[in-house]
């Protein structure tokens, strides 16, 4: 167990309402996740180091190499068994932020169709411009150019796509790179299914193969189906813009009907804050004894409601069990990915109700809204009024709400930033190379109750602006920056000087928060352009990503997309690898030769930091630029 590890008990040395809420629970008699993962620990090291193997009934096999027991029925050593392993994990995360765009592909279908009035396109302007940039007619009305780029970016996800829409986006020499390491993603949903049929048994028995096609199934996900969820969602729900918000679990308000959005579709969160803005709704909240109604986000659709309309974050994943221990939430309105099963006991402990939206995403003893375009407006009202009736059965005498809410800056969409440079990405360009700004990473993701909570995320973020390295968030990182300060221009005066002359003259802060966990699209689209604007590949930049809290098999796609994309990504646990010094070598150097990018695993913050500064004084020193 490292250093690093954080038991519920050491959790209240870090975040003090986190550790507050612990405390609560434990007089309440209710586990929440540290309890699960000291009643786990120890884990299996095996499966730890992705050494065991049930994808067959002559298994399960667990491969020990060195004690006679160094192949698996089938015959598959740990290499291969590790690959197919890893591949498995990266389809998994892929699938998700995929299946999620497609589903934003269909309400844009549906609004082009005109079978849905409840969703209308907010930013013709971007539909208008992506729809001539991937290549349909951009002109005639909002809903033939709404149902031609829905038709578009729905044949990318099958087998028969011309080349997903956004791969040009990629400069030439990364593309050729891909081509000649056949690692193109060809279609969306044909590259995680693929890897299902590889790692079958039987079928692709070479690692480094399947090592290389866990790249294609991850790109597939980065400028496929994760850069449909971003720009389609723009394109319905509104390009988000720089935008005033609050954070913490002090943004649920003890006189009003608490709802809080979890998971990560803004398709149903729009909704419930559009029935929550209903002036029946707020009537009926207040005949029931409260002030009002108040939304606030968990997870990643709480980043997209924060970055496109500035409705306050509740909490990142391992808050969520304890924003229902604060005994205010009348609702938790979950659609799908990271919402714990556990959420469901845990309310039932309150009076919360947890409604369930997605017929992909069902909780046993839930209350279950069957949410489509169709019927979106009518079941979010019946949502927000089965919020209001829980209000009355509030026992304020268990109302514990720790801490006051921190001001945040949100809404830095790549648009966005653009806009507050002028309108042209060139003074980023010139300040990269004058210094003042020395690089940039992005650091994304997830908590894991094996990290200290928030600590890996502000602890590096902190280390990167101190030397002139600019931070871009997204996911669940988000709370953590907002909670320490980070994400207001204020936040500077931790920053170098350089960087800090920069934020004061833009008047932004030193880590910008970007998105949702989808929206990691926004940054590699971003390195593509400055690496197109320099005349060179992404490799060549001096940027890397970071996710030093992470848990899921989302977070292994993204990083290995924005490896294969040549971003270095730093981890701050290792994934379940470390069983094959062969696979784990090519992961954490071997891909340097072969993509321009790896892996690097450092639980330490602080040595996380000065890895990646050195790793950006090389490469500006490779561009010609002071270290
Ligand atoms: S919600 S994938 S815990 S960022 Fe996107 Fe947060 Fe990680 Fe889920």
């Amino acid at each position: 167990m490292s250093e690093f590890h954080k038991t519920a008990a050491e959790c209240s040395m870090w975040a003090d309402e986190a550790g507050h809420l612990i405390d609560k629970a434990r007089r309440e008699n209710l586990e929440l996740a540290w309890d699960r993962l000291e009643k786990q620990t120890p884990q299996c090291n095996i499966c730890e180091m992705g050494l065991s193997c049930s994808k067959c009934i002559m298994g399960p096999c667990r491969i020990i190499p060195g004690l006679d027991r160094d192949k698996g029925v089938c015959g598959a050593d740990a290499a291969l068994t590790v690959a197919r392993n890893f591949g498995r994990f990266v389809a998994g995360g892929a699938a998700a932020h995929s299946d999620h765009g497609r589903d934003l592909v269909e309400v844009l279908h549906e609004i082009g169709a005109g079978t849905t009035s409840a969703y209308q396109v907010r930013d013709e302007e971007k539909l208008r411009r992506i729809a001539a940039e991937v290549g349909v007619s951009s002109e005639g009305g909002v809903t033939e150019v709404a149902a031609a780029l829905a038709a578009r970016l729905g044949e990318d996800y099958g087998s028969f796509s011309r080349g997903l829409a956004f791969l040009p986006r990629v400069p030439q020499v990364r593309r050729e790179l891909w081509d000649k390491l056949k690692i193109t993603p060809r279609g969306i949903d044909r590259e995680p299914v693929e890897m299902l049929h590889r790692t079958h048994m039987g079928v692709d028995c070479d690692p480094v193969s399947l090592c290389l096609h866990s790249a294609r199934v991850a790109l597939a996900d980065g400028w496929g189906g994760s850069m449909c969820g971003t720009e389609i969602s723009d394109i319905i729900f509104g390009t988000p813009k720089p935008t005033a918000s609050r954070v913490n679990l002090g943004v649920i308000k003890k006189n009003m009907v608490n709802i809080l959005v979890h998971g990560h579709s803004p398709i149903v969160s729009e909704m419930i804050l559009a029935a929550a803005a209903d002036p029946i709704m707020v009537t009926a909240a207040r005949e029931a004894g409260a002030d009002g109604i108040n939304v606030a986000g968990l997870c990643c659709t709480g980043n997209e409601l924060l970055m496109r309309r500035g409705i306050p974050l509740a909490g990142n994943h391992l808050m969520t069990e304890l924003t229902i221990v604060t005994g205010a939430v009348e609702a938790i309105v979950a659609d799908y990915q990271c919402i714990m099963p556990s959420l469901v006991n845990l309310s039932q402990c309150y009076h919360t109700k947890f409604i369930a939206t997605s017929d992909k995403a069902r909780f046993p003893g839930s209350t279950f809204l069957d949410f489509k375009p169709s019927n979106a407006r009518e079941l979010a009202g019946q949502a927000v009024a089965m919020a209001v009736e829980a209000y009355k059965k509030r026992d304020q005498s268990r109302v514990d709400i720790p801490v006051e809410p921190v001001e945040i800056t949100s809404g830095f969409s790549n648009e966005a930033i653009v806009s507050a440079l002028g309108g042209t990405p060139t003074p980023l360009i010139e300040a990269i190379k004058s210094g003042a700004i020395r690089g940039a990473v992005g650091i994304v993701g997830c908590n894991n109750p094996k990290v200290k909570q928030d600590y890996g995320h502000v602890t590096l973020a902190k280390e990167l602006i101190k030397r002139d390295i600019l931070v871009l968030v997204t996911g669940c990182a988000t709370g953590a920056m907002g909670k320490a300060g980070l994400l207001m221009p204020e936040g500077a005066h931790l920053a170098g000087e350089g960087l800090a002359g920069v934020c004061r003259s833009l008047g932004i802060p030193p880590v910008l928060h970007v998105g949702s966990c989808v929206d990691n699209s926004r940054i590699i689209q971003l390195c593509a352009v400055l690496a197109k604007a320099l005349g060179t590949d992404i490799s060549a930049l001096p940027v890397a990503a970071s996710a030093p809290e992470w848990y899921s098999e989302k977070a292994a796609a993204i990083g290995l997309y924005a490896v294969a994309s040549g971003i270095t990504t730093h981890l701050g646990l290792p994934p379940m690898i470390l069983g094959s010094p062969f696979i784990t070598e090519l992961a954490t150097s071997g891909l340097n030769g072969v993509v321009g990018a790896a892996f690097m695993v450092e639980p330490d913050p602080i040595q996380a930091g000065a890895k990646l500064d050195e790793l950006i004084s090389g490469k500006r020193q490779a561009l010609g630029l002071t270290a």
